[in-house]
């Protein structure tokens, strides 16, 4: 017999693959298991290919796929590419082409690759988020999402980077700098669009629950909108009929309040000019403030400020007049700008107080104060006593909460009790506040999907209309990026409009972040091709996505960005559910054989079209899946994928055994290894299907015996992981293409483990024997114990007390 050729297997099966088109889809018929939705994250085709990342993420997709669909389940396994935005864009400047070609080279290379491993995708329905048919419908979403006041556009402080020369999201921005190229953000004034992602962050709390998802992506989505419950306080300005409103965590500790801080930038303190004394002073302070950056703001350094000279507020709690500070601590778009300072209970006030010599008071009695600082020994009475003296003396700060003093009728509450009756009693309103902000959309930047926006010419923003969409990506301009948004130089854009609209009309010249492509593509799958909508309601049936999976990093952009648009969509009534993705698994990293990440830098990254050419697809993928559970991180090690790729020969080898007279051992084997496969494919546990293929290989190779009829089933049970070569064998035994064929059933009496007898004692008498498989459980012991006459009118006896059970060894009732 021949040698495995993995090469000429693999070229003959993925053309006739192609041929058959094995993987169309009839999208409108239901399974005879029903419908199952599975979704790969799509990746942006820049130009070095695919990496290993996706090798293992398509990989265990494609598993699961090929497992569901000989199941009896039809498969919706679809695929696309990211193919707008910086990645695209920034190949496209350094390889000095347009990016609409380098977009359709650097994809057609993805689909190539996609076939060369043996993907089973819907092919004839791949999604380019730049095509105009598909951004046609991103646009329409956002015309309906700009009618539902669900998009506004607002001049406000925004994240800069100079290097990319663009606004970024807060989601982008990583430690003060650009995600992408590292530089430090800025901030600028500058209008754009803003998705209110904010009117859903207690629905994007609250939907969690719902969800299969790892708590630690819940978790991390959750701090990410970071909700604060408290209160919203107005304190009186002295001699004047303005407010300032702080918000505050901590109402209960209100009557501690001993000054108040505004953000530099609050409006508050312009309208006060007139009463600020040290205008000056103030100014100058405002203008050192927006050099800073927030994070140079957040960072615990001196505390600065400067006090608004004649303003007071009044203490709603005790009618206490206390002065007003501008200070950088306090950030102008958190809460409401302004903070009552408490500095006996708040570190950063403490700081505060501590340098500008403003009183602190005491007004809480923590729970916990007695055991800080005291280690069990007879000092520490000493010890708490000198920290009362230093609370006393305002030396330390306390920021438990705990039990009220200096507080009036309130003392003796619990800071939990306090804070709703002392915002009520002052007229405060409990409020909550979030760390999310509105999603900031706009790009000056030339890849992207064009706003579908217009501008009278008293400057009102207007949607275009269905009727002029797609709107269409001008192509007379230069992409490379200034800052400026490269479609202002389009002068097909604005005759466009001119024509269109009329005199005086202009264009919006943005772009869209690429995260609105992506927030909505799953939907567009199940009906690609549709012109009249972005999916036709039949074909709706398909969504949510049943199991998606990818890679961890989009816990907080896409993940989040791909909940709000459901959750904005299924409100206006565009989509019946509210959440896209049932079930989420991320996937680990592929490492290089040190365990650290590949990086070009690093000259560690591992091509698949490499390992490939070596070893074939067959054994990249199973290695892949074999070197660990799908959630953690994979190390590349070639000395092991050889040791796959021996496995593969070994398979092939069994042809060779191929006997009439069928081996005892061996069928029951098989038949624990259909079991096997089947449930740790559905559990995702790809790695243990293929230690226990492996096992079963062994156990051929030293029956050197298998039947036709076993090999066959074998095949059907590894095509999942290696198509290439069980399609292979299973044609040189007369079979069909395994992805058409019903996954195998097992026979229950053969996958039970070897079976024992032992006896049943009744109180210690022995009144019986039953047999039983060594690993069965201690109920299903007593189960077949009560079957058994001799036994059971035994234990009718009484109730059963405890049992005594050591498998494969005894069973003793005890009755009572
Ligand atoms: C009084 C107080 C007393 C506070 C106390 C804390 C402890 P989180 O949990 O992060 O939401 N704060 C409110 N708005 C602010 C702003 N714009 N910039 C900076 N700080 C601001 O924090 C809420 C707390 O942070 C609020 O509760 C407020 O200080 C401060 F013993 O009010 B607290």
């Amino acid at each position: 017999m021949e040698k495995y050729n993995h090469k000429l297997i693999e070229e003959k099966w993925q053309k006739v693959w192609a041929d058959k088109n094995i993987y169309d889809i009839d999208k409108d018929t239901q399974g005879k298991k029903g419908n199952f939705y599975l979704l790969d994250m799509f990746p942006y085709p820049s130009g070095d290919g695919l990496h290993m990342g996706h090798t293992e993420g398509y990989t265990a997709t494609d598993i699961l796929y090929r497992y569901k669909k000989m199941s009896g389940y039809n498969v919706l396994h679809p695929q696309g590419f990211d193919s707008f935005g910086l990645p695209a864009e920034n190949y496209a400047i350094k390889t000095g082409t347009h990016p609409t070609e380098t977009t359709k080279t650097n994809s057609d290379t993805y689909l190539e690759q996609l076939k060369m491993l043996g993907l089973g995708y819907d092919f004839k329905n791949i999604i380019h988020t730049s095509n105009p048919d598909y951004y046609k419908w991103t646009q329409w979403l956002f015309g309906q999402f700009f009618q539902n006041n669900l998009v506004y556009k607002k001049t406000d402080s925004v994240n800069w980077c100079d290097s990319c020369n663009t606004i970024l999201a807060n989601e982008q921005v990583e430690d003060g700098a650009c995600e992408r190229c590292k530089t430090e953000i800025i901030q600028k004034e500058i209008p754009g669009w803003f998705f209110r992602i904010t009117d859903f962050a207690d629905e994007l709390i609250d939907g969690l629950d719902t969800l299969d998802w790892p708590e630690s992506t819940k978790k991390k989505q959750i701090n990410w909108i970071g909700k604060s419950e408290g209160a919203e306080i107005d304190f009186k300005i002295q001699d004047s009929d303005k407010l300032i409103t702080a918000f505050t965590t901590r109402p209960d500790t209100l009557f501690g309040a001993t000054y108040m801080v505004l953000a530099p930038e609050h409006l508050l303190v312009k309208e006060l000019e007139e009463k600020i004394t040290n205008f000056d002073a103030v100014q100058a302070y405002i203008a050192d403030t927006s050099k800073k950056t927030e994070l140079d703001r957040l960072e615990n350094k001196e505390k600065t400020g400067v006090q608004l000279q004649g303003v007071f507020t009044i203490n709603p709690a005790n009618q206490e007049e206390i002065p007003v500070f501008i200070a950088d601590y306090v950030l102008a778009n958190y809460g409401t700008g302004a903070i009552m300072a408490v500095p006996a209970h708040d570190e950063r006030d403490f700081e505060f107080a501590q340098k500008f010599g403003i009183p602190k008071r005491n007004v809480i009695w923590s729970k916990f104060r007695p055991v800080i600082g005291g280690d069990g020994s007879e000092n520490m009475t000493i010890l708490i006593n000198e920290q009362e003296k230093d609370i006393r003396l305002g030396k330390i700060c306390i920021t438990d909460e705990g039990i009220l003093v200096n507080s009036r009728k309130f003392d003796g509450m619990t800071s939990e009790q306090a804070k709703t009756a002392i915002t009520e009693q002052v007229g405060g309103r409990m409020k909550s506040t979030y760390r999310l902000r509105d999603w900031s959309l706009s790009r000056q930047r030339y890849w992207g999907c064009p706003i579908p926006i217009v501008y009278s010419p008293t400057g009102e923003a207007t949607y275009v209309g269905d009727e002029n969409l797609p709107w269409l990506l001008p192509t007379d301009v230069d992409f490379v990026p200034t800052g400026i948004s490269p479609l202002t130089q389009s002068q097909e854009l604005q005759d466009r409009v001119t024509n269109l609209f009329g005199e005086g009309w202009t264009a919006e010249y943005d772009t869209m972040d690429t995260f609105v492509d992506s927030s909505w593509y799953f939907m567009r799958y199940p009906d690609t091709n549709n012109n009249q909508e972005f999916c036709s309601e039949k074909r709706k049936s398909w969504l949510p996505v049943d199991l998606y999976i990818g890679g961890a990093e989009h816990t907080y952009m896409h993940l989040l960005y791909a909940r709000f648009f459901t959750k904005a969509m299924n409100r206006i009534g565009l989509v019946n559910f509210d959440e896209p993705f049932l079930k989420f698994r991320p996937q680990g990293m592929v490492n290089d054989k040190e365990g650290r990440k590949m990086s070009k830098s690093k000259g560690n990254v591992v091509n698949p079209n490499d390992m490939v050419e070596r070893f074939g697809s067959d054994a990249v993928r199973t290695f892949m899946m074999f070197a660990g559970p799908l959630e953690d991180d994979v190390i590349w090690n070639e000395d092991n994928i050889v040791g796959v790729y021996r496995f593969l020969e070994k398979v092939w080898s069994l042809q060779e055994m191929v006997a009439d007279q069928e081996s005892e051992l061996v069928e029951k084997e098989l038949h624990k290894l259909i079991k096997a496969v089947g449930e740790q494919i559905n559990a995702l546990k790809y790695n243990t299907a293929v230690s226990d293929m492996m096992k079963f290989v062994n156990t051929v190779n030293k029956e050197k015996n298998i039947t036709q009829k076993q090999l066959q089933i074998f095949t059907q049970l590894l095509s999942p992981y290696a198509p290439h070569i069980a399609d292979d064998i299973s044609h040189n035994l007369g079979g069909d293409l395994l992805l058409n064929t019903e996954w195998p059933e097992y026979d229950t009496s053969k996958t039970v483990e070897d079976m024992v007898t032992i006896g049943v004692q009744i109180n210690g008498k022995r009144r019986g024997d039953i047999e039983i498989s060594v690993d069965s459980t201690e109920e299903e012991s007593v189960e077949l114990a009560k079957q058994v006459e001799s036994i059971s009118k035994w234990m009718s006896e009484g109730e059963i007390k405890k049992v005594i059970y050591v498998p494969g060894k005894i069973l003793n009732i005890i009755i009572g």
